[in-house]
């Protein structure tokens, strides 16, 4: 009889493998990962409420997991078998991102568990973008670049023997599970040896720092890993305290009581040693992109809410646009508040008005007389009956992301590229369609109404 592990068991132990090599590769990340454990630490020690929460839903053993991290791959190719390498996880693609208005020629999707009790389990999920060639504007150089790639292969044939094996057999026995880890883990580990000359490099670094960095290299190096911070403003305050270097907003809504989507910040990449390859020559020269991330997640928003974030974020972008950051974050997160405050920071009120998703659970000493709907919801929660959970935002932000990109890039790269973007064929490209994070935060919703109507 063959006992196969579990996917979430398999994704528990890739994301600490990655953690663990990084923290390796990337000292200063180490270094952040103790700052936000101290941070951490004294939130709890003052809020023995928030302690309580979290241990009542097993999260507080799972802190200091990594939340996510990600890739940057160069072909079609590579996206497909990234798809089913991650789904050997239990990690499927949500949701499409397109970053070229942004400035960035990729687009994106994230591979994540989608059950609520599998993110529970490990909620660790990647951010893959997959460059836009068509938008390298040199047709000389895009034609290279496309050669360089061509000829790359950036996984193991063990790690892909044993995909295969996976998707015949519905799953890997725990010694296949163990060697898939180690196998896949080397698509993602840092080369100080480049892939091409220095000549070509910095032919490709001028399109683009990040045309560089994914041409360049042998494989899709891990680019940063991001754990949770349960207070992240007080994680960029210790970062510039302790000399880490910061960039110098944090992303997404402004820091309040009842959060919604998702927060983050990262120190900028670190400038590394990498050797250029030219026939046995070997030419010293350097690179940057890697970095580490902190996140903390909010509520999700539903169509309703999203578009009244997007909305007001664009007006602050705009009232913001020629604000120094570096100098003056503060008057960034003014405007930032100021907008925000539309918003309702009350989960009662960002329910009554359709802005966010929640699970309906019936209230302590309170019994149920009639059958749950979406439509008397609101009602039974005013009169007591039932109380809201936040359901947590589980994905990302287009915005959010190009900020962090850009930060990572240098702040010289601003262009801006006109090209539509292109959903059909990067799921062409993957060999699926991406899911709905709506569709997917709203399901829980309906599971939680469906729930409390058995129950009665
Ligand atoms: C990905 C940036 C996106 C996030 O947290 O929004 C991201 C990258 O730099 O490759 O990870
Ligand atoms: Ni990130």
């Amino acid at each position: 009889m063959s006992q196969f592990v579990c996917k979430d068991e398999i994704r528990l132990k890739f994301s600490q493998a990655m953690s663990d090599m990084y923290q390796t590769e990337v000292p200063l990340f180490g270094d952040l990962l103790k700052l936000v454990n101290d941070v951490n630490g004294k939130v709890l020690e003052e809020d023995p409420e928030l302690k309580q929460k979290l241990q009542e839903t097993g999260e507080l053993e799972r802190l200091e997991q990594t939340r996510h991290g990600a890739i940057r791959i160069g072909k079609k190719e590579e996206l497909h078998t990234m798809r089913r390498i991650f789904a050997v996880m239990g990690m499927y693609p949500v949701a499409y991102y397109d970053l070229a208005p942004a400035g960035i020629p990729v687009h994106s999707t994230a591979f994540r568990p989608i059950d609520p009790e599998s993110l529970i389990k490990c909620p660790f999920r990647v951010f893959c973008s997959l460059l836009r060639l068509e938008l390298i504007e040199d047709a000389d150089l895009r034609k290279q670049a496309e050669e360089i790639l061509a000829k790359r292969n950036i996984f193991s044939p063990r790690a892909i023997e044993l995909v295969e094996k996976f998707e015949k057999d519905g799953g890997l026995e725990q010694a296949d599970a163990d060697e898939f880890v180690k196998e896949v883990l080397e698509t993602f580990r840092w080369q100080s040896e480049a892939a091409v000359s220095k000549e070509t490099y910095d032919a490709l670094h001028n399109q683009h720092r990040l045309i560089a960095d994914i041409v360049a290299f042998k494989v899709p190096h891990i680019n940063h890993l991001t754990p949770r911070a349960l207070d992240i403003d007080a994680v960029q305050r210790g970062m510039f305290e302790r000399g880490i270097p910061a960039k110098d907003i944090i992303e997404g809504p402004p820091r309040r009581k009842c959060l919604i989507l998702l927060r983050q910040t990262s120190f900028k990449a670190l400038n590394e040693d990498v050797q250029f390859v030219y026939g046995e020559e070997r030419v010293p020269g350097s690179h940057t992109a890697r970095f580490g991330e902190i996140e903390k997640r909010g509520v999700a928003l539903t169509p309703k809410g999203r578009k009244l974030y997007d909305e007001l974020l664009a007006k602050v972008l705009d009232e913001t646009a020629n604000v120094d950051m570096s100098k003056d974050a503060e008057s960034y997160y003014a405007v930032l508040k100021k907008y925000f405050d539309e918003i309702p920071d009350c989960y009662d009120q960002l329910h009554e008005q359709g802005l966010a998703y929640f699970r309906y659970k019936l209230a302590d000493d309170a019994t149920l007389d009639k059958e749950v709907t979406e439509n008397n919801a609101s009602e039974l929660v005013a009169s007591g009956v039932l109380k809201l959970e936040p359901i947590t935002y589980e994905d990302f932000l287009p915005v959010s992301a190009a900020g962090i990109f850009r930060s990572n890039l240098g702040g010289a790269e601003k262009r801006e590229y006109d090209e539509a973007s292109n959903r059909a064929l990067f799921e062409q490209n993957l060999g699926e369609s991406v899911l709905d994070p709506f569709e997917i935060y709203s399901k829980i919703q309906k599971d939680s109404i469906d729930a409390l109507n058995k129950k009665a």
